[in-house]
């Protein structure tokens, strides 16, 4: 389906989105508009936290010769997927209720060498006066019954517009190579093939996240045997 065919759908089968006395084409191009906004702010969110990520990852390269950060990657919801996330939690459709509602429209995943470092990474992003947490989970202190672990935070970022300051919530999930490796496939394996996802096949999920949770330990006291550090 075309993203023309797309927005038409959506505006035929909700009816709160319309607005009495507005041509279907109109509708659709207030609709694009609304949503080309609402990714560039968010878009824009995500760029002031990997800028931020970036400083202090070279800035740890300078000190101490060496990167806490190995990867950054990020992503933007779509319009499909927002529509979608609303849909599933009974929402009405609207821009206003996607930026209320969704915490995850912006999302960056930051992959660390060791499990300190994650923790490093959440403290200084934590610690900027002008991000607000909103929310954080440590699934690597209490990992989900999958098995996975990660650190997940989600910060309300500043955003100089052209005329105005505003504000976008942003969800950064941090974690070790290891558990991304885990959390990569698992994934995967889960989307590609949900149906042959037997108890069994879950428990043997299960016990390699827990292998591999043993190895970034593991991992971690070497590096720290290593540099000395108690
Ligand atoms: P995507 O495309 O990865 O973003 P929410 O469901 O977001 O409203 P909740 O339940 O608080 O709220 O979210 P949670 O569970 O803290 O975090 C959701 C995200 O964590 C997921 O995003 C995954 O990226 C990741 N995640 C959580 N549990 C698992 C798991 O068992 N395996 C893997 N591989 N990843 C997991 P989405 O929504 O799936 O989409």
């Amino acid at each position: 389906m075309s993203e023309m065919d797309f927005y038409m759908e959506t505006l035929e089968n909700l009816p709160a989105v319309i607005n009495s006395g507005e041509s279907m084409k109109e509708r659709v191009a207030t609709l694009v508009y609304d949503f080309m906004q609402l990714q560039h702010l968010y878009d824009s969110a995500i760029e002031v936290v990997k800028t931020y990520l970036n400083i202090i990852d070279s800035e740890f390269s300078m000190k101490f010769q060496r990167n806490p950060i190995h990867n950054i990657d990020s992503r933007l919801k779509s319009p499909q997927s927002i529509i979608g996330k609303l849909q599933k939690k009974g929402l009405p459709v609207s821009i206003e209720t996607a930026q209320k509602n969704l915490l995850d429209i912006a999302g960056i995943r930051v992959t660390c060498c060791y499990i300190n470092d994650i923790y490093a990474v959440a403290d200084m992003l934590c610690r900027r006066d002008d991000f607000t947490v909103i929310k954080q989970k440590d699934y690597i202190k209490n990992p989900k019954p999958s098995g996975y672990r990660s650190f997940h935070i989600i910060v309300s970022v500043p955003v100089y517009l052209s005329t105005r300051k505003t504000y976008a919530p942003v969800e950064i999930q941090i974690r070790t190579i290891a558990m991304d490796f885990w959390a990569s496939l698992e994934h995967q394996l889960k989307y590609k093939t949900a149906s042959a996802i037997t108890p069994e096949i879950s428990e043997e999920l299960r016990n390699c996240a827990d292998k591999i949770a043993e190895t970034d330990i593991q991992m971690q006291d070497i590096f720290m045997k290593i540099h000395d550090i108690d």
